[in-house]
């Protein structure tokens, strides 16, 4: 009997030990995310992106880790108004003058071209950026599916981002028909 009355006066003890715990995580994370509490120095990695084909289109694309968290922010100008396809193109390599070098879309998983978070996508395809009258238009992208200069097979260091002059359809393989490459970058890791 007294131990019964033991057993039942432990439990709460437990539950409320675990639920500060919880609270006391829970807390620190979010220190961390005001920026509070010291975390890692955030990874970054960039691209500038030049004109392909003449176009005269440039811009750049910017990525930044945050946790297991990428972000990626991508602004060009010079480009015709409208929908622009933007993807990660398997090669760090502009030097052909229509991008060609940077190959085809990176696809370290090995499946179809498609929509970002939908279905098979690559881990390249971004997606289209839309272009203003201005010829200046942005895109981004948060993401758990890339690293920053791990040298993993998800590492976006030493790939290209490629524009095109034309929109993804996000169906057609195998890279969503977007046309001519009218920008092209080198992603390389920001010191
Ligand atoms: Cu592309
Ligand atoms: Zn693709």
């Amino acid at each position: 009997m007294k131990q019964r009355l033991i057993s039942i006066g432990v439990m709460p003890l437990f539950l409320l030990l675990i639920g500060i715990s919880i609270l006391l995580v829970g807390c620190e994370r979010a220190h961390q995310q005001a920026g509070i509490l010291p975390t890692a120095p955030a990874k970054q990695a960039h691209a500038l992106i030049g004109s392909s084909n003449d176009s005269g289109v440039t811009g750049m694309a910017v990525f930044t880790q945050n946790g297991d968290q990428i972000t990626l922010t991508a602004e060009i100008q010079g480009a015709s108004p409208g929908l622009h396809a933007i993807h990660i193109h398997a090669n760090g390599d502009c030097s052909a003058p229509d991008g060609t070098s940077a190959g085809g879309h990176w696809n370290p998983t090995g499946v179809a071209h498609g929509k970002w978070g939908e279905g098979e996508f690559h881990l390249g395809d971004i997606g289209n950026i839309t272009v203003e009258e201005d010829g200046t238009g942005s895109i981004t992208l948060t993401t758990d599916l890339w690293e920053i200069g791990t040298g993993s097979d998800i590492d976006v260091v030493g790939k290209g981002i490629i524009v095109h002059a034309d929109a993804d359809d996000f169906t057609s393989q195998p890279s969503g028909a977007a046309g001519a490459r009218i920008g092209c970058g080198v992603i390389v890791l920001a010191e």
